[in-house]
Order: C-alpha cells, then sequence, then structure tokens
C-alpha cells in the first residue's frame, strides 16, 4: 500500500489592513513579504495584496492581506474594496495621537459595510518610537481584539495575524508558516517587557461593551483616546 503525505486544506480568508496614511501598513505587509523594511514613505496608490500562510494542526489557512490606501486621495475604488473581507487590521501609529483618534472612524466604516461580526484587531505600530501622552482606552467587544507591534523593530509582527486566525478557526496553536528572515533595524531599541505590561494595563482597563453596539463617538478627551 502507497501512502500519501496528507495536504493540510487551505482555506483563505480576505483581511482588511485599514489605517491613516503614514501608520506604517505597507511597511507591515512588506515586512511579511520580503522581510524588507523601507525609511521612506511611499503613500499606497489604490491596494497591495500579499497572502500569508498560518497553519494549526493540519490545517492550514491563508490570510490575503488587502492594504488599502490611507489617504482618500490616494484611494482608488476605497471602499468597494471591504467586500467579502472576513476579517480587518485597524493600524495606528503608537506615536501620533491623530492616527489613534482615527481608528474609531475605520472601524465604522467596516461596520457599515462589512459589519462588525467579522474579526478585527486594533493594531498600534511604531512601537519603538515615544509613545503620544494621551493614555488609550478600548471597549470590549465580542470580535475586536487589541495588539501592538513594531515593523521597524520586527517584533510582534506575527501576533495580529495570530488573533484573527485564532477567532476565524478557533484554534490556538498556529503557526507562520511563511515568513521571511526579519530582522530588526541597526540601532532599533525596544522595552518589550515595558511595552507587554502597557498592552496588559491598556486590556485591563478595558471599558465595558455597550448595549453589543459600537460606541460611535470618538471620546477624545484632553488625555484619553477611546480606540472604539
Ligand atoms: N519608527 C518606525 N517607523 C515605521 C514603522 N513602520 C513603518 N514606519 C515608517 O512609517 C512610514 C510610513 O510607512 P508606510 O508603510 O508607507 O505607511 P502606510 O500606512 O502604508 O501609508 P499609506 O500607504 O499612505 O496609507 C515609513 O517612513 C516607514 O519607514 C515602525 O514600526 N517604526
Ligand atoms: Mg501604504
Amino acid at each position: 500500500m502507497e501512502l500519501s503525505p496528507s495536504r493540510p486544506r487551505n482555506q483563505t480568508y480576505k483581511c482588511l489592513l485599514l489605517g491613516d496614511s503614514g501608520v506604517g501598513k505597507s511597511t507591515f505587509l512588506r515586512r511579511h513579504a520580503t522581510g524588507k523594511f523601507t525609511e521612506q514613505h511611499v503613500p499606497t496608490r489604490g491596494l497591495l495584496v500579499h497572502t500569508v500562510l498560518l497553519q494549526a494542526d493540519y490545517q492550514a489557512v491563508a490570510l490575503e492581506l488587502w492594504d488599502v490606501a490611507g489617504d482618500a486621495r490616494h484611494g482608488g475604488l476605497q471602499n468597494g474594496y471591504y467586500f467579502h473581507a472576513k476579517c480587518a487590521i485597524v493600524m495606528f501609529d503608537l506615536s501620533a495621537e491623530s492616527s489613534a483618534a482615527s481608528v474609531v472612524q475605520w472601524l465604522r466604516e467596516v461596520d457599515d459595510i462589512c459589519d462588525l461580526q467579522i474579526s478585527v484587531v486594533i493594531c498600534g505600530n511604531k512601537a519603538d518610537l515615544k509613545p503620544m501622552p494621551q493614555k488609550l482606552l478600548y471597549r470590549r467587544h465580542r470580535s475586536i481584539d487589541y495588539c501592538e507591534i513594531s515593523a521597524r523593530a520586527a517584533w510582534n509582527l506575527d501576533e495580529p495575524l495570530k488573533f484573527l486566525c485564532r477567532r476565524l478557526l478557533n484554534k490556538s496553536n498556529l503557526v507562520l508558516i511563511s515568513q521571511p528572515i526579519v530582522k530588526a533595524m541597526p540601532g532599533c531599541l525596544l522595552d518589550e517587557q515595558k511595552i507587554r505590561r502597557r498592552v496588559v494595563d491598556i486590556r485591563k482597563r478595558a471599558l465595558p461593551e455597550q448595549n453589543d453596539e459600537m460606541e460611535t463617538s470618538t471620546a477624545t478627551k484632553s488625555h484619553v483616546i477611546v480606540l472604539n
């Protein structure tokens, strides 16, 4: 009897990558695609797509990342890109207040077109920079998670993908299987423990879920930004 190796089933999920211009969406995508980091900001025109593979047990999952231009002037089809998305990463820059204040708007667009039944992870990028002085607050929601990464320090880059796949597949032992060699940029230091403590704190202080509905006001008081 001949034994043929079992082939993992490959499910593909469309994943939106959203956020203000300059927060690092394309850098994140490029890190996953080629491992490279680009210093200059070249605004995306329309859309970039790259597929990453993850595996749990014998099940392979493909996440098709749709990196949508953050600047509406370069937006192409804009929210025409949102149709049939199964999940989304809404990215902001941990050092830029305005990008955090915009998260609520990006979530509203996702909600309008895809419905917030889809899994979303709010992802603070540039954890290597001095954080904004405002405190970040986040509201518990059954389909929304929160994480922080640094594309520059190549830190935690698989975290948002794992969050989403965990929700999509209900499995916790996911491994990224399509990862190029990714190195931190020279001179880029990161206080990992401090950042992890901050994330734990943000989760601990999470506001209660409100009537199953997305909070729509940006609630930007002087020292606090409510992300969702
Ligand atoms: N310090 C730091 N800079 C970063 C990081 N990630 C990206 N950048 C820089 O942020 C700038 C913008 O990055 P992009 O990836 O082009 O931003 P984008 O979100 O795709 O912007 P649009 O295409 O205009 O929507 C670039 O200068 C990157 O080098 C990071 O983790 N840390
Ligand atoms: Mg871009």
